[in-house]
């Protein structure tokens, strides 16, 4: 059979203001051109674990309309949905199905909203891929009915046993970044979180040499690739992690990835991050103020705990010259509009060389958007494409919903502004030197 995979590529926010105002901020572009081209490494996984003798193509769409005529040619179609894009996975698997084509839906959304997602594909699969893709495959090839498949049902996926992905399909285009996974899930287990907790219930470390090995995959692709390690929290394990660093330094790579902020904890850890080539470290700070962190994970209340630690780890990270992407989420029940204040206050005194917010957003399938729902405050159920992070879908517990969009507004241009930039840099560069 030709199989194609299809991956929506570029990122998604439709309050205008906002919009507008990411076209001008020299911080707000520069980071989305960054992020926004990334390969799906899910369907490249996918496409590595496909029984042998058929005709394997990797496309990607910006948008539902742009997909490409050559989809109409396969056979077997497999789509990939995250919620923010759903609809528009939904409106090119009708235009395939009626053309003729076997369509598959998998991904975080179909995980969560199986039976929406069988009214516009044959199959949906939910959860991790590698074990149900071969049998889903060849389920295809017997044209056998349609059906919901559930991972749960073929045993957990051992994460030693990952072949490479099949970075080769990519192809020549112009990636500025390529994803390598190093662990699946995160112990931490915020309310919000619509990450890879959503596929399977254990937090997995996979072994240093594999990642080892996908990264030599992708260097003889691209001698010079940036890799963004496509993890929910990398420095889970601190042991595991320095291996990790270290083998990362020995091949010379610029990497990027994600993780908590106890990353700062060890010295160790922290001087081999800044020698192995880390550039950067995204970490969910949430909240400048430990005050509205409070019973925000499942268990631990970590983030609370670590509030008061955060400028110290901050400035261990980039005074190694390790910058730090700090994330906060704006709207939590414990917020108030003097957050924006705050966040702004405290990326200044910090001097965060890099700062991301995004509105509290219940994700289908989160505690969050169960507590939301229970109690009454989900403002806009079933549009699912505003679940972008930059679109406000619930009513806040403080503010009203035009305040948070207001003060989110203000913030953003005072903490984008070409001055602000240029400020927090220049306090991050001093601090370098100094
Ligand atoms: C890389 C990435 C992107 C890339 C995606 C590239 C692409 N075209 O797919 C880019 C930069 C384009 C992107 C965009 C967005 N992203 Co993003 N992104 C990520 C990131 C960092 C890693 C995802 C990843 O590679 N996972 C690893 C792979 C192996 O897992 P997987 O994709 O889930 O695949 C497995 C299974 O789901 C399943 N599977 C997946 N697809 C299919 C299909 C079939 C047929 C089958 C059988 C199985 C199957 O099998 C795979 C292997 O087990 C995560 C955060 C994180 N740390 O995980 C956020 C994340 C996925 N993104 C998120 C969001 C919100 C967005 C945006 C809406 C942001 C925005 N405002 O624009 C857009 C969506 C627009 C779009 N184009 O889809 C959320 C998704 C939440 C949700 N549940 O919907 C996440 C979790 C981050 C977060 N803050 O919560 N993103």
């Amino acid at each position: 059979m030709k199989i194609g995979f299809l991956a929506l590529s570029g990122i998604r926010a439709h309050d205008p203001k906002l919009l507008e105002l990411g076209l001008t901020l020299p911080g707000f572009v520069e980071r989305s051109k960054q992020v926004a081209a990334l390969p799906s490494l899910g369907l490249l996984y996918l496409a590595a674990v496909t029984p042998k003798g058929h005709e394997l193509a990797y496309f990607e769409a910006p948008r539902a309309g742009d997909e490409p005529d050559e989809l109409l040619a396969c056979d077997l179609v497999a789509i990939s949905t995250f919620s923010a894009q759903s609809f528009e996975a939904y409106a090119i698997a009708d235009r395939l199905r009626n053309a003729g084509v076997t369509v598959a839906i998998g991904g975080l959304h179909a995980t969560v909203l199986p039976h929406e997602a069988f009214a516009h594909a044959d199959h949906v699969v939910v959860g991790e891929g590698e074990h149900v893709w071969p049998a889903l495959v060849r389920a295809v090839e017997r044209r056998e009915p349609g059906r919901i498949w559930r991972a749960s049902e073929f045993g957990p996926v051992d994460v030693a046993a990952l072949p490479v992905p099949r970075y080769d399909l990519l192809g020549a285009r112009p990636y500025n970044r390529y994803t390598v996974q190093t662990s699946r899930g995160c112990p931490w287990r915020c309310e919000f979180c619509a990450s890879s907790v959503m596929l399977s219930e254990r937090y997995r470390r996979r072994p240093v040499e594999h990642v080892v090995r996908d990264v030599k995959a992708i260097l003889e692709l691209r001698p010079d690739a940036f890799l963004e390690l496509a993890d929910d929290n990398t420095f889970v394990d601190k042991r595991w992690g320095k291996e990790l660093a270290r083998s990362l330094g020995e091949l010379g790579v610029k990497w990027f990835t994600e993780t908590d902020v106890s990353v700062a904890d060890d010295p160790e850890l922290a001087d081999l991050l800044a020698e192995s080539g880390c550039r950067q470290l995204l970490i969910g700070l949430e909240s400048p103020d430990a005050s509205a962190l409070g019973g925000l994970e499942a268990h631990g209340d970590f983030k609370s705990r670590r509030a008061a630690d955060y400028p110290r780890a901050i400035d261990a990270l980039q005074s190694r010259g390790v910058t730090v992407d700090g994330c906060f989420v704006l709207g939590l029940d414990r917020q108030g509009p003097e957050i924006f204040d705050h966040v702004l206050d405290f990326a200044r005194r910090t001097a965060l060389y890099e700062v991301q917010i995004t509105y509290l957003t219940p994700f289908p399938g989160t505690p969050l958007y169960a507590r939301l729902e229970r109690e009454g405050r989900l403002l806009t159920p079933g549009r699912w494409d505003l679940c972008t992070l930059f679109d406000v879908t619930y009513q806040p517990a403080r503010m009203s919903p035009d305040e948070l969009r207001a003060g989110f507004h203000e913030l953003t241009r005072k903490l984008y502004s070409h001055r602000a930039l240029r400020e927090r840099r220049a306090a991050f560069f001093a601090r370098r030197a100094g």
